[in-house]
């Protein structure tokens, strides 16, 4: 089997890489051109003979086209993305051309190049924006209602998907993934904020330094909650749906819905502290134009039809990847011998 995966060298990208590799699957990555290195997540899978790296930027259909011609691929799994919320209120065009109009490009390259490839998308829980279902959860049927740039195009890409496979009878499917996090999330998220934070204290005190010298926390709204799970588990996910006999749309979420502030808590617990109110200071600048305030996952769909669940519990991600920040600061400052 041979798989293009788009948006390679990412966070998914990344993590999926290995789990095809793992099964046996010839890999594609497509990275589109960086003044400078960005394949530190990818160093597991960059000697592999089973790898190989095409350039290429779903912005540019001449590239994708090519690439989907080329390769004549099994499976074809878009996860490029500018995936940062607060980002695409400051770039909304550039927002719209990658997540809107770049997921397009692949699906009319797989329609007129490769009919039979399977096609992923991935979609996401910030297209439900306010709406909840009554009994407080977001699932399949839940209303969509976008509340930034990045949630509009993902919704026309999302509407794309569907317009595909009845349309035009492409195997397409979207992954409507809630938040996931890891040891290589971006360090704009809050997640990894924090996790970063937190080593870099825990460093700073090891190191005999005063708490109080050390720089504030410096957040947005704490109140927002979040549906957080892990990312190798929702790589599973998207392969799962891909192995289906007929494409379908599926929620991938732990159905555990936290604060900003329970995971503040949660991760200040794991070093120890507990009046961790006195590191972190509000900043409004970390607030959003507009602000999805609740998401809350319902994946029985996926449970039933795919045989998925979450594997790792938040308390479990937040140890790992406070854990890796840590390991990561003691071998860019050795001790020296
Ligand atoms: P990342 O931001 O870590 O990765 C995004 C990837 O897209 C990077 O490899 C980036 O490349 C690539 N990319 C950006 N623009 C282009 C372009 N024009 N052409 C080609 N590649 C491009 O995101 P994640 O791995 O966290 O998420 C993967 C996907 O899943 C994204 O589409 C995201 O929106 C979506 N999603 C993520 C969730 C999460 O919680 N992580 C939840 C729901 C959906 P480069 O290295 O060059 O920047
Ligand atoms: P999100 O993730 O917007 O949910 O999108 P992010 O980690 O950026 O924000 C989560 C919540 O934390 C609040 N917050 C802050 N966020 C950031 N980044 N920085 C801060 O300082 C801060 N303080 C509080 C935010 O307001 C928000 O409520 C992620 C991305 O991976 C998307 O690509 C994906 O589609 C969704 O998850 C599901």
């Amino acid at each position: 089997m041979k798989a293009v995966i788009f948006g390679v060298t990412g966070q998914d990208g990344s993590y999926l890489s290995e789990f095809l590799l793992e099964k046996g699957y010839k890999v594609i990555g497509v990275s589109r051109r960086a003044s400078t290195d960005n394949t530190e997540r990818l160093k597991g899978v960059l000697d592999n003979p089973q790898f190989t790296f095409m350039e290429g930027d779903v912005t540019d259909y001449i590239s994708v086209s090519r690439i989907i011609n080329d390769t004549q691929p099994d499976e074809v799994y878009n996860l490029a993305a500018q995936s940062h919320v607060q980002t695409s209120f400051n770039e909304p065009i550039h927002t719209w051309r990658t997540d809107a109009e770049g997921p397009l490009n692949v699906l009319e390259s797989v329609r007129r190049h490769a009919h039979n490839a399977k096609f992923y998308q991935a979609s996401t829980s910030e297209m439900y924006g306010k709406t909840v279902d009554p009994d407080g959860y977001q699932r399949e049927t839940t209303a969509l209602s976008p509340q930034s740039p990045y949630a509009i195009a993902k919704v026309a890409a999302h509407h794309k998907v569907g317009l595909y496979r009845d349309a035009y009878g492409i195997f397409a499917c979207s992954g409507i993934l809630f938040n996931h996090e890891s040891e290589r999330r971006g360090e704009k998220f809050v997640s990894r904020k924090i996790t970063k934070w937190v080593a870099e204290f825990k460093n700073h005190l090891n190191d005999g330094g005063d708490d109080a010298v050390f720089p504030k926390l410096r957040l947005g709204n704490l109140d927002a909650a979040r549906d957080w799970g892990y990312a190798p588990d929702y790589v599973e996910a998207m392969w799962m749906m891909m192995q289906e006999e007929k494409p379908d749309d599926f929620v991938i979420a732990t159905g555990i819905s936290r604060t900003v502030r329970d995971f503040l808590r949660m991760a200040f617990s794991y070093i120890d502290i507990e009046d961790w109110e006195k590191y972190v200071v509000i900043d409004p600048k970390f607030y959003r134009d507009a602000e999805v305030k609740f998401l809350h996952g319902d994946a029985n769909k996926a449970k039933e039809k795919l045989g998925w669940t979450p594997k790792t519990p938040l308390s479990e991600m937040v140890k790992r990847m406070i854990d890796a920040d840590i390991k990561t600061l003691q071998c860019s400052n050795p001790i020296p011998s």
